[in-house]
């Protein structure tokens, strides 16, 4: 069957208010771009003439501004999930105008399936090609391409001439059977393939293909700072010393680690230290440093679910793909981020958080408890089956007014029990082993930025004794004078209390 060439406002002029689409891609990586901002304009003029247009949106993980961007600042999102970064549905989300869901990536596929969400009305996909009997090649990222194309009513693809097709052959697609059907995963090292590297789509759902040239909308990176390349020196240093004492294997464990200048900072030192062998990754997005890393050889495998790189590093890869061929693999976001894979693996997740407190718990979420940041992403996911979860953060935030240790977190995403390490670029505080009391001290003691530590040290000695010590007047009075004043930094306790 060839399929019918299609415009992206036809495609958009298919989707209806109440609508939920469907979308490819993690990160910008993959995420299809031409029919959104054609969904934007629809829902303009039906706004302009008074009438209702929002529609649900069902991604991977974040996307780029030609989807969340655009389509926030016309209302057009009535609900979506999950993970995003994009600063104006943030704004949105925050004034309440969006139902946002921030689930855990590795269950956004099968909480479709399970229908949690409502149905799919129309899934976009972005490939490199497309077979005639409905084989579908996706571009830079897994996401849930597999389950939005089967549980679809109709499917556009947006075959994208800006991507390569040398990334043919280089996903494994495998979608995974429900409950109580479901099996083993049979992954037993970061490079097994279980699947096929195509989506097989119902050529008879396929509404059209939408001809598009244009490349992922790719952030780009901070020029390195010192704090963050210090994170990252901290967490290289903390798995060297773990491997020589023997609680890292010598062949070393694969690593996942999220997005961000620390990721990218962290996998710089861990590539330099000469004393970890070559490693692997297990890992839900590989950035620049990965790549460099993998051309050296530092790599030896990246087991991932996008390429969120720069355009020009995406462009080296599918220029070398004859030797990036055997040393990567993309999977959908259920089967990269999947907790049973994690702990079956020995991953060693690294993440980040917004704000930890003395006794382990992390928000990675919520700024002052209230205001969604980003999502949790694939945190949750890593960090609860790790063979060592590490966190890590600037000691401080807002030229020193915010501490990042905290009595207590105004959320919590990851809780004491799932959380091993915790590292600023003031050192490391290793948690594995101790009692919460034991956590606080070293959290303190190592952690927290010296313009804090006598503060956290008074607000130990005023909380009442128990297995979790704290003084609940004053557990959030930090993030109380930050409120109120502007800053953490309070005198002292007796005059907060008074
Ligand atoms: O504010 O943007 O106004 O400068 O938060 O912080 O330090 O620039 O770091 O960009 O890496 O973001 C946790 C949000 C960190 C991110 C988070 C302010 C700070 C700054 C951003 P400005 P930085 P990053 C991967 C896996 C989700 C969990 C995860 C994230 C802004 O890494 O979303 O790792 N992680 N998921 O000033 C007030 C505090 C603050 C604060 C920082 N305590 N109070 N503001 N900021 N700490 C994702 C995927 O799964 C795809």
């Amino acid at each position: 069957m060839a399929f019918k060439i299609i415009s992206a406002a036809e495609a958009a002029s298919l989707v209806k208010h109440g609508d939920n689409i469907g979308l490819s891609g993690f990160t910008p990586a993959g995420t299809p771009k031409a029919v959104t901002p054609e969904i934007a304009k629809i829902a303009e003029e039906e706004h302009a003439k008074g009438n209702p247009f929002q529609i649900g949106v069902f991604t991977g993980a974040s996307t780029g501004d030609s989807c969340d961007g655009i389509l926030s600042r016309v209302k057009a999102i009535r609900y979506r999930a999950p993970y995003t970064t994009n600063a104006d549905f943030r704004k949105a989300v925050n004034n309440g105008e969006i139902a946002y869901n921030d689930i855990h990536l590795s269950q956004m596929a099968q909480e479709i399936r399970y229908g949690f969400m409502g149905k799919v009305n129309l899934a976009i996909l972005e490939a490199c090609e497309v077979t005639p009997d409905g084989k579908v090649y996706l571009t830079a990222a897994g996401g849930i391409a597999p389950t939005i194309a089967r549980l679809a009513d109709k499917v556009v693809i947006e075959l994208n001439a800006a991507h390569s097709k040398n990334m043919m052959g280089m996903h494994d697609v495998y979608e995974p059977l429900d409950p109580p059907y479901r099996k083993a995963i049979p992954i037993f090292k970061p490079s097994d393939r279980i699947g096929v590297p195509y989506v097989q789509v119902d050529p008879a759902k396929i509404v059209g293909i939408v001809e598009v040239n244009k490349p992922d909308e790719a952030r780009s990176f901070a020029a390195p700072d010192p704090v963050t390349d210090q994170i990252g020196q901290n967490v290289a240093d903390f798995l060297a010393a773990d491997m020589r004492r023997g609680i890292i294997p010598s062949t070393f464990l694969p690593l996942q680690s999220g997005v961000g200048n620390i990721a990218n900072a962290v996998l710089g030192a861990l590539g330099r230290d000469k004393t970890i062998p070559p490693f692997e990754m297990f890992t839900e997005v590989l950035q620049d440093a990965v790549v460099g890393l993998i051309r050296q050889g530092r790599v030896k495998f990246g087991s991932t679910c996008s390429l969120t790189v720069t355009n020009e590093c995406l462009q080296g890869i599918y220029d070398d793909m004859d030797f990036f061929r055997d040393k990567l693999v993309l999977r959908q976001s259920e089967i990269s981020n999947n907790p049973e894979l994690v702990r079956r693996l020995g991953v060693i997740s690294i993440n980040t958080a917004i704000e930890a407190d003395i006794y382990g718990n992390v928000n990675s979420t919520h700024i002052g408890g209230t205001k969604m940041m980003n999502g949790i992403g694939g945190s949750g996911d890593f960090t609860r089956g790790a063979y060592i979860s590490i966190f890590t953060c600037p000691s401080v935030a807002k030229e020193g007014k915010i501490s990042a240790i905290v009595p207590m977190v105004a959320h919590v995403d990851h809780s004491e029990h799932s959380v091993n390490i915790i590292v600023t670029e003031q050192g490391v505080a290793d948690l594995r082993g101790k009692s919460p009391l034991e956590r606080a001290k070293t959290i303190i003691e190592n952690c927290a930025h010296p313009d804090y530590k006598n503060l956290l040290w008074d607000y130990l000695k005023i909380s009442s004794k128990g297995q979790t010590n704290h003084c609940l007047r004053a557990v959030f009075g930090m993030h109380d004078t930050l409120a109120q004043k502007g800053d953490m930094r309070l005198t002292q306790w007796s005059d907060y209390l008074k």
